[in-house]
């Protein structure tokens, strides 16, 4: 009788043990699949009044997560002749660049006296 109570138990305890086990591969296999997605990054960090690159770099026809961190002040920006706009509200988004050539960045946002020459250039190859 004893050694049937034992028995379960020990069933038992290697069914949770294979359980978490394999919550925890699914738990991993989701983390990894969700950093595939997010894929490359285009970060613009901003501060009174430019962006913390001369030039930034992507690869045409992949799809990048562009971002915008206000480090100093309050600023927008966008990159001419795409739909690329972020603020505060939209810190960032996807965008796939296309088209091959160098693009204008600039602030849209009227932030202070060096507004005007807040600009940066984004390089797409
Ligand atoms: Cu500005």
């Amino acid at each position: 009788m004893q050694k049937w109570i034992m028995f379960s138990l020990f069933i038992v305890a290697c069914l949770l043990g294979t359980g978490v086990l394999f919550q925890n591969i699914s738990v991993r296999q989701a983390e990894m699949a969700k950093e595939e997605a997010a894929g490359p990054t285009l970060k613009f960090v901003a501060t009174n009044y430019k962006f913390d690159q001369a030039e930034y770099k992507v690869k045409a026809g992949e799809k990048v997560t562009v971002s915008l961190l206000n480090k100093e002040g309050l600023h927008a920006m966008e990159v001419v002749g795409t739909s690329v706009k972020l603020d505060n509200n939209t810190k960032s988004m996807e965008f796939t660049f296309d088209k091959p050539g160098e693009y204008e960045v600039h602030c849209t946002l009227p932030c202070g006296p060096g507004h005007a020459d807040m600009k940066t250039k984004l390089i797409v190859e």
